[in-house]
């Protein structure tokens, strides 16, 4: 089993999260997104940046107390990380850093362009939305951990609520109305979308959304029209807050509830690439329906 290794070493690693769990559930609602750090983080352990999926298996078993560690804090925080079917072959963490063969895509793989605000995995159902048996829902946290920084490069996160406090009622309410496509990201192996979903929900009194900047559009001018608004608006960079992130360092954020973007930079591809590690969090442990094998792996989500 793909993740068996990292899983079994998360079940061994006790006390990486530096905060109660509790804490961490009232920062994370509070402010949509927590910073922590790893208590034990050796930078001279590390292998090269990889510059391919494929070296995965070798970098987990090379730095599996690392990635073990990662798994555990999520255990910690009461979050359960995630895979979705499709999508980076299985691996429970992805490596964020540019791959050769994803140079030419708007991907956390890719490096030369701009990945401007978005919500990972828009495609899936989002808090508030009629859960489906058979898919698994949107991420509802994304957590970064920083294993190489690079100066020019950032992680910027938008707060939702703040952006809406700049969105005019009207659009509000067509953003909030069933009448936009959604494209499937391009970090899936392949292509979907779904129709007549809203961007914006509203749920126990919380705005929650599905924006993607580069793949989301409204289906007639009119949606299309306040979608533009809202695609411009989140391009002002006084809203984005730059997560500081340094070798070590971690940042969980709300998925739903925030947009993250990433600049535009030139990678090298010589081992020494700005690299981080993502793993996608649910607040429930998903059902078993949702899972691509249930007798095999709790954390694999189908997407079909
Ligand atoms: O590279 C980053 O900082 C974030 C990339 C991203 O959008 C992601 O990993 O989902
Ligand atoms: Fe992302």
């Amino acid at each position: 089993m793909k993740n068996e290794l990292i899983l079994t070493k998360a079940d061994r690693i006790r006390d990486v999260l530096p905060m109660s769990s509790q804490e961490f559930k009232n920062k994370l609602n509070r402010d949509c997104f927590v910073l922590w750090s790893l208590p034990q983080f050796k930078a001279d352990e590390l292998t090269e940046t990889p510059v391919l999926p494929s070296y995965a298996d070798y970098i987990e078993r090379k730095n599996s107390d690392l990635h073990g560690a990662l798994l555990s804090a999520h255990f910690e925080a009461g979050l359960w990380p995630v895979v979705y079917q499709g999508e980076n072959n299985g691996h429970l963490i992805r490596h964020v850093c540019p791959m050769i063969k994803s140079e030419d895509k708007v991907s956390s793989q890719g490096g030369k362009f701009d990945f401007y605000p978005h919500v990972d995995n828009p495609d899936l159902c989002i808090a508030g939305e009629k859960i489906s048996h058979r898919k698994g829902p949107c991420p509802d946290t994304l957590t970064l951990l920083c294993l190489r920084k690079e100066d020019n490069v950032k992680t910027s996160l938008l707060k939702l609520d703040a952006v809406l406090d700049l969105v005019s009622d009207s659009d509000k309410y067509l953003l909030a109305q069933p009448v936009y496509s959604v494209k499937r990201p391009a970090s899936f192996e392949e292509g979907s979308s779904v129709d007549g979903v809203p961007i914006l929900v509203h749920n126990n009194n919380r705005w929650y959304s599905r924006f993607d900047w580069h793949n989301t559009r409204g289906i007639n001018s009119e949606a299309e029209k306040a979608l533009k608004n809202l695609r411009d608006l989140t391009l002002d960079r006084s809203l984005w807050f730059d997560v500081p992130l340094n070798p070590g360092e971690a940042v969980t954020f709300l998925n739903q509830r925030t947009m993250h973007t990433r600049n535009a930079f030139e990678p090298r591809y010589d081992g020494t690439d700005r690299w981080l590690l993502r793993v996608f969090g649910l607040t429930e442990r998903p059902l078993d329906s949702q899972l691509l094998e249930p007798e095999n792996c709790l954390h694999h989500l189908r997407t079909i």
